[in-house]
Formats: C-alpha cells, structure tokens, sequence
C-alpha cells in the first residue's frame, strides 16, 4: 500500500512552480501568490502532503518530496484548465464572490468541468490521508470537494478555508447550482473565512437555500455539526522581519530611492494584475492629483508592481490594457526626460526586493474594491521596523478590520482616495509612527503561525 499522510492540504495550485533549464532539465521554485505564502511554513512543519495542480497544462509529473512535505501533484489538461480553472473558478465564481465587480460568465461545460476535477482532487486526497487523518481543503475553485471527501473517507476531519469573501445571500442565490456547491462546503467539519461577516452569510445561506435551521456559530447537517467561523489569515512575520533587517536589502531600499530621485516621496502599489485590486482606480486618483496640482512630478513618484496574473482570460488581458493605457497617459502628460511619475513593473518579483520597495515607501497604496485579506497590507507593516511609512488602505479589504489606523479609503470614490494620498503624503513622522505602531502590534500579535493554530485547533487537530 502506498504511503499516507496525517495531514494533507489540497488546494488548487501546489507551492511550487516547475522551471524548465535550457537544456531541459526540470526544477521547482516557490511560486508567488497568497495561499502560497500563507500555508508552505505550515505543512513544512506538519511533515504534511499537498495535493494540487502544477500550474502547466498536461500529464502530472510524479509525486515528490520537497522541502519536508510530500507534493503530489494533479494533471489539468487543456480544457480541464479552460474550463475548471480559467472558466467555472475565475470566471463565474471569482466575480460573484467579489461583488460583482465585473460580471460572471455562467455555462454548463464550466460547471461540469469543475465538478469532474473536483472529484479527481477528493480521490487523490482520500487515497493519500491515513485513517482519521486531517484534510484541510483551500478556496473557491475547490468548494465541492468535502463533501465529495467526505463520501469517500468518512473517517477524516475535514476543514475547509475560504481565502476570498463569501457574498451576501442574495448574490450567492445567482448561481447556477447554488444548493450543489454549499453542500459541498457543508461536507467539511469546520468552514473557515476571512472576516465573521462572510460566516454569517454563509450561515444564513444554509437556511434560505435548504432550510436548515443554524445557531450562533454552526449548523446541523446530515447528522453531523459543521461550523462556520472567522480566520483572519496572516504573513510570516519572521521571514519578512529578518529580511526588513538585513543590510543588503536596505542597501537596495537605498538605491532604490536614490534611483528614483532622492527627495521624491515614493507611492508603492504592489499587486496581481486583478481587477479587484483597484488598480486602475489608485492611477485616476493619482492622474488627478498630478493635474490639480496637489502633487507634482518633481516630488512625487508612483511605482505600481503588478505580477501578471490569468492571463488567458478575457477580462485581465482587458484590464491590462485599460491599466498600461493609463500608465502611458500619465507618464506622456507629466513625465519628464528621464523623470516618469509613474514606474509600472509588470512581472513578479523575489521577495528581498520587494521588502526592500516596503522599506523604500513613503506610501503604500492599497485600494481593492474588495479582497478576502490582502496580504501586501501587513506584509508592509511587518517590514516597517522604524515604525515610518504610511498604509493607504480600502475599506473593502479584510485587512482593514485589523489596520484600523490606516487611512482608509472607499475605493470606488476617487476623491476619498486623493484625501487618503494626500493626507498620507503630509503625515509627518510622529503621525506615521502613531498610526503604524498599533498595526505592527495587530500583526506581529497574529501571524500566520497562530492562524494555522486557531484553523487547526477549531478543527480538533494537535499544531
Ligand atoms: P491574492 O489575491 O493573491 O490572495 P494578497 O493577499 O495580496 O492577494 O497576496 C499576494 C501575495 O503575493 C503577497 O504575499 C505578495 O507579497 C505576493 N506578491 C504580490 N505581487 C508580487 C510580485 N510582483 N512579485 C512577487 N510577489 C508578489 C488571495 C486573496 C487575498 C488573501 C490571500 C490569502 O485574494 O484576499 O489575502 O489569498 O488568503
């Protein structure tokens, strides 16, 4: 019999993409992505498996160790990725659950794609866990999967965490197939969100769609209890503390500064290319202040990294666009020779640098018009040791509940995001020390460590 696990974490992707050598020769690096650096540390340290997709179209590559966790990885072939991936995931439940910020694409090979893969991803988890073992499922392109599970290994604990929000009840009831997918969710022991609000609606959901009859934090279902309840999840704060220590990346935080003319305060947007991410919204506010007046080239400057993201979908290729439309505008208008207001960095970065742009921010602009967390936001509280910089943050991030003073902002206002950066501009030191302090506190006091722990012990599953 082949081995089995204790503990297995099945989500979409696996926390390693395949590099492939000129000469062909085939390595794994640590992909980019929240889940990705969210959960690694933890199966690490659980000597875990991770069932999950490789990110390339075709057959799946053997089974592998790595890193002290077992990978085993699931074959998508091109319509699986189409389908499942690209269409049922990112193009039908992404936008529903984001509030409609664009709109969902419903169709019926979609739904049946998801479903087939769904099952595959319960298989392989049900033939890798070893009895009474622990199975902790991830996000919205899996949300079938415990009950499929369950089906299969009655034995198993399963938890289920949802990285995005989970809309209102009267959004979910669009859905094609609504009461399928949340009896898919209530195949887990124990569902996990973002904020309490997205619990509650899910909650209310189990009454509404099958007239089950919830209490306070769970719900009976099919002779068993299942609850729902808030997980705000984290960063490693360590790794990103020792690296906002390290002299090398502060030597590049420098240059960086320097590079971009020593005296300009620097903007900072770091993100997936995503059009819930707001994007285009920060560069109309900043487009704006460059023409009223309140901000010009000479002392200000706005670096936007956006790691390319779906690319194959309609809707981003669009939204890349529309975005590098406007970075152009911006810079053709009020750039100078060799002085762009606006650096745009398409592609993703290693991690020193990108600590190294949090240390080198006067601001960080962060303006989704709704995200189930964002970890960039205490990604960049954790790197500001010296207590400086400003967090320029929407409301309609989860992130929010927790950086309580940041100056926040309804993103879908433009105005309230050009009070936001100026004020955020004009914050003197004590006023950023101030406002950073109580958040550096908020994050170091809850990182992903004690995320897991709360996950896993809700779950009854020793940490
Ligand atoms: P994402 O939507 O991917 O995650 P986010 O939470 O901001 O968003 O995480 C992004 C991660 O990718 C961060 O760790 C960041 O450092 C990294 N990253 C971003 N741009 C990068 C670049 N150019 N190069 C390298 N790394 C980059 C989803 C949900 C979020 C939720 C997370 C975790 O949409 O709301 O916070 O899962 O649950």
């Amino acid at each position: 019999m082949s081995q089995t696990y204790e503990f297995v974490v099945v989500a979409n992707r696996l926390p390693v993409d395949e590099v492939v050598a000129d000469d062909g020769t085939r390595t794994w690096s640590r992909s980019p992505g929240g889940l990705v650096s969210a959960l690694q540390p933890i199966v690490r340290s659980h000597g875990g498996a991770w069932v999950g997709w490789t990110g390339q179209p075709g057959d799946a590559p053997e089974p592998f160790d790595t890193d002290g966790m077992h990978l085993h990885p699931m074959g998508l072939s091109t319509d699986d990725v189409d389908q499942y991936y690209e269409g049922q995931s990112n193009g039908t439940i992404w936008p529903l659950f984001h509030d409609l910020v664009e709109q969902p694409t419903h169709r019926r090979p979609w739904r049946q794609a998801y479903e087939t893969v769904n099952r595959r991803f319960a298989e392989s988890a049900a033939d890798l866990t070893a009895a009474g073992g622990t199975v902790w499922v991830h996000d919205y392109q899996l949300l079938l999967v415990p009950a499929m599970l369950r089906e299969l290994r009655p034995d198993l604990r399963i938890g289920f965490f949802l990285h995005i929000p989970f809309p209102p009840v009267e959004l979910f009831m669009q859905l094609p197939r609504r009461a399928e997918l949340l009896r898919g969710l209530l195949g887990a022991d124990l569902v996990g969100f973002q904020r309490p609000l997205a619990a509650q609606n899910f909650l209310q959901l189990t009454g509404r769609l099958l007239g089950l009859d919830p209490q306070d934090d769970h719900v009976e279902y099919d002779g068993r209890s299942v609850t729902a309840r808030a997980f705000p999840i984290s960063i490693d704060v360590a790794e990103v503390e020792k690296l906002a220590a390290d002299p090398g990346v502060q030597a590049e935080a420098r240059r960086i500064r320097a590079e971009l003319g020593g005296d300009r305060r620097l903007l900072l947007g770091v993100d997936r290319l995503d059009y819930t991410k707001g994007i285009e919204q920060r560069l109309e506010a900043y487009g704006e202040l460059l023409t009223d007046g309140t901000v010009s080239n000479d002392d200000v400057v706005l670096v936007q990294v956006a790691t390319p993201s779906r690319m194959r979908v309609q809707e981003y290729q669009e939204l890349r666009a529309r975005v590098e439309r406007e970075v152009g505008r911006i810079n053709g208008e009020f750039g100078a020779v060799g002085q762009a207001p606006v650096h745009y960095l398409f592609q993703s970065m290693g991690r020193e640098e990108l600590v190294a742009l949090y240390l080198a921010a006067d601001v960080m602009v962060i303006t989704p018009l709704r995200d189930g967390m964002n970890l960039v936001a205490k990604e960049y509280v954790a790197a500001r040791h010296d207590d400086q910089g400003a967090l320029v943050l929407s409301e309609f991030a989860g992130a929010a509940a927790e950086l309580e003073t940041a100056f926040l902002v309804n993103p879908h206002d433009v105005e309230d995001i050009k009070r936001a950066l100026a004020d955020a501009l004009h914050a003197d030191a004590a006023e950023q020390a101030e406002r950073m302090r109580p958040m550096r506190a908020q994050v170091r006091g809850h990182d992903i460590d004690r995320w897991a722990r709360d996950f896993l012990g809700a779950l009854g599953q020793p940490t």
